[in-house]
């Protein structure tokens, strides 16, 4: 039943930052929303190079860019339902499952997802993506999101010579959506999600604008190729929309899934960084995912460096297309309010904080990326005395378990969302 509801409502409210007092609000009202889903990029690849070559040289150049806004310490929050579960946080503002993948386990749950929201605007939304309509049961889960349209596998034109890996590479992904897009009714929010950048990385010499990487790992060396192909693909898009006359009436937002490297290649990766090894502090920074939201026509854009991640996406840009989210039950805050809580939790209940990182039981400064000391003479006096991590850490176990309660009981059922806007007239 829906005992744990005024509980969890009493958290939303209280603990996460409804405010729409942000900056950006109501920029992008009755903007089309183009929102790219960018398969396992991470950010260490961003301002980087291999074998003394720019591997991401189009989106470095946004990160430049006045109209841009790029997040440098957005995380990725994604567990076993990998692609998935991004789409899932992003849609919603809930965390994925700990285990499995929620689109399978409860894609006929109530929601409250961000396409059923916009609608009531007049939005239409659509998912463009060329693989089985099937895959992670998005088919079902799209549905219960409130997608309008969902494009495919089918919706392509797919043979041997345009495909690799798991199939249609990027750039004629992009090119072949572009008439869809056309066909959409203004306003509209459609996500694309991107293939080619996938394990185990496969690429035709022909689209390999950069060298591999040369370590024990084939995985990590294939990674970069595959990287700079899809952001060429990125930058052809960004021309099409352009000549297709969609950019102008459009805002753009592109984030990194989730990792691609596993600490698997812990060893390839240290050399790649020059460290001497891998520790969970540093792979906890390696779950940093590119985030971008580019406004044409803009010229506050900059670099953002607050601690993000994928929760906050969904009230970030209902509020930039000015619709208030006071009663939604969110766990995320929007990007560009002063007030944040301070902390994004993982979903194996690590967590970074503007002062530590959590990872592995251990706690970190964040800074330096040295485990907090304990202070000696404390420690005699009070042996149990909790490191300085262990106010947050309780803090996000409560906020995981919030959101497990609503899905596993399928709380929304219970609830009456009612529009601020309608309520006030
Ligand atoms: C599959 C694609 C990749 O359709 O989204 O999924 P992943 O393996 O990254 O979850
Ligand atoms: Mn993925």
């Amino acid at each position: 039943d829906g005992n744990d509801l005024p509980e969890i409502e009493e958290f939303t409210q209280t603990q996460v930052n409804s405010d729409s007092n942000a900056e950006l609000f109501g920029i992008a009202e009755d903007k089309n929303v183009i929102f790219i889903n960018v398969e396992s990029m991470q950010s260490f690849l961003i301002n980087n190079e291999v074998n003394g070559k720019e591997v991401t040289p189009f989106m470095n150049s946004l990160v430049e860019d006045d109209s841009t806004y790029y997040f440098e310490n957005f995380y990725h929050q994604t567990q076993q339902g990998k692609t998935s579960d991004s789409e899932f946080i992003t849609e919603n503002s809930l965390y994925p499952s700990s285990r499995g993948a929620v689109f399978f386990t409860h894609a006929q749950n109530e929601y409250h997802a961000m396409p059923e929201i916009i609608k009531e605007e007049g939005y239409t939304s659509s998912v463009f993506h060329a693989n089985n309509k099937s895959f992670w049961n998005r088919d079902q889960m799209y549905d219960s999101l409130g997608f309008d349209h969902f494009y495919g596998e089918d919706a392509y034109e797919v043979n041997e010579g345009n495909s690799v890996g798991w199939g249609l590479k990027d750039k004629p992904f992009f090119e072949q959506s572009i008439k869809y897009l056309q066909s959409q009714e203004e306003p509209f929010y459609s996500k694309f999600i991107t293939l080619t950048h996938h394990f185990p990385f496969e690429l035709d010499e022909e689209d390999r604008s950069i060298d591999p990487y040369d370590s024990n790992s084939n995985t990590l060396n294939n990674f970069f190729p595959t990287a700079r192909y899809t952001d060429e693909s990125l930058e052809e898009f960004f021309s099409k929309l352009k000549q297709a006359g969609l950019y102008e009436d459009s805002i753009i937002v592109m984030m990194g899934d989730h990792n691609g490297i596993s600490e698997n290649h812990n060893k390839a990766m240290a050399q790649y960084l020059d460290k001497d090894e891998i520790t969970p502090y540093d792979f906890t920074q390696l779950q940093r995912v590119p985030f971008f939201i580019h406004i044409p026509g803009h010229d506050k854009g900059k670099v953002m460096s607050k601690v993000s991640g994928q929760i906050d996406i969904k009230p970030t840009i209902l509020h930039m297309l000015g619709i208030e989210t006071d009663n939604n039950m969110l766990f995320g805050e929007d990007l560009f309010i002063k007030d944040r809580k301070g902390y994004i939790a993982l979903r194996n209940g690590d967590f970074i904080s503007e002062e530590y990182v959590s990872a592995g039981g251990v706690c970190y400064d964040r800074e330096s990326g040295d485990p907090v000391e304990e202070d000696s003479n404390n420690a005699l006096v009070q042996p149990e005395r909790d490191d300085p991590c262990t106010p947050t850490k309780e803090k996000v176990e409560k906020e995981l378990g919030y959101s497990d309660n609503i899905i596993y009981s399928d709380l929304f059922r219970f609830v009456d969302f009612v529009e601020d806007n309608e309520t006030e007239n």
